[in-house]
C-alpha cells in the first residue's frame, strides 16, 4: 500500500523563512523546512492500481499558473486542545479551483469526499498531547509574518513515508499548471 497526498510544494526561500518562525513554543514538534507543503487533498493508503488511476486523473487537470501569498499564523484545536500550527495562504480564486479539480479528480476515482472545509495552511508545528502553553504568543508574535508572492507552477503527488526520524514525502509526480 501507498500513503499518498497531493500537494503544492513551496519554493526554497519560502520554506527557509516559515523555518525561521520555528521556535519558541514548548512541546512543539516542529516540521522540518524539507517537508513544508500546502495539502490540496489527503489521500490515505491506496494499492498501486489506485494509485495510478488517481495519477492518470490529476495529469488530466487543466488550468493557469498563479501566484500565492503566506500571510499570518493560527492553529488548529479540537476539544480544547490545539494540535498544530500553521503559517496561513491567502485566498486565491485560481487555488479554490485548483483544489476543487483535485478533490473531483479522486472523487470520481472512487475516494470519499473530504468533508471538512478547505482552509489552505502550511503546518509548522504539530503537539502530542494539545499544546498548553505560549501558542498565544507565538500568534501575536508572528502574525505581521507576510512572503512575497511566489508562483506555482505545478503540484505534486506526494507518497508519505512515517519512519522514527519523522515522515519522509517522496513526489511521485508532477503536474504542470499553465504558464
Ligand atoms: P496537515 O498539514 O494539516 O497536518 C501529509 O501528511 C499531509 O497530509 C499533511 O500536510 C497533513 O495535513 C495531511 N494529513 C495527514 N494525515 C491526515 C489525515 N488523517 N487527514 C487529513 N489530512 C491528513
Amino acid at each position: 500500500m501507498l500513503r499518498l497526498f497531493i500537494a503544492v510544494p513551496l519554493p526554497e526561500h519560502i520554506r527557509s523563512d516559515l523555518a525561521g518562525l520555528c521556535s519558541g513554543v514548548p512541546d512543539a514538534k516542529w516540521v522540518a523546512a524539507e517537508n513544508m507543503h500546502l495539502t490540496l487533498r489527503f489521500i490515505g493508503e491506496v494499492g498501486r492500481g489506485d494509485a495510478d488511476d488517481i495519477h492518470q486523473a490529476l495529469s488530466r487537470i487543466r488550468l493557469p499558473a498563479f501566484d500565492l501569498v503566506v500571510s499570518g499564523v493560527g492553529c488548529f484545536e479540537t476539544r480544547r486542545k490545539i494540535h498544530s500550527l500553521w503559517a496561513s495562504v491567502e485566498k486565491h480564486e485560481l487555488l479554490s479551483r485548483l483544489r476543487e479539480k483535485v478533490e473531483s479528480a479522486v472523487v470520481r476515482e472512487g475516494l470519499e469526499p473530504e468533508r471538512r472545509k478547505f482552509k489552505a495552511h502550511i503546518t509548522l508545528a504539530r503537539f502530542r498531547k494539545g499544546s498548553g502553553g505560549r501558542i498565544g504568543t507565538f500568534i501575536e508574535n508572528n502574525n505581521r509574518f507576510r512572503t512575497e508572492p511566489f508562483r506555482v507552477t505545478y503540484f505534486t503527488l506526494f507518497r508519505s513515508h512515517l519512519g522514527n526520524q519523522g515522515p519522509h514525502y517522496e513526489p511521485l509526480a508532477e503536474y504542470p499548471l499553465d504558464e
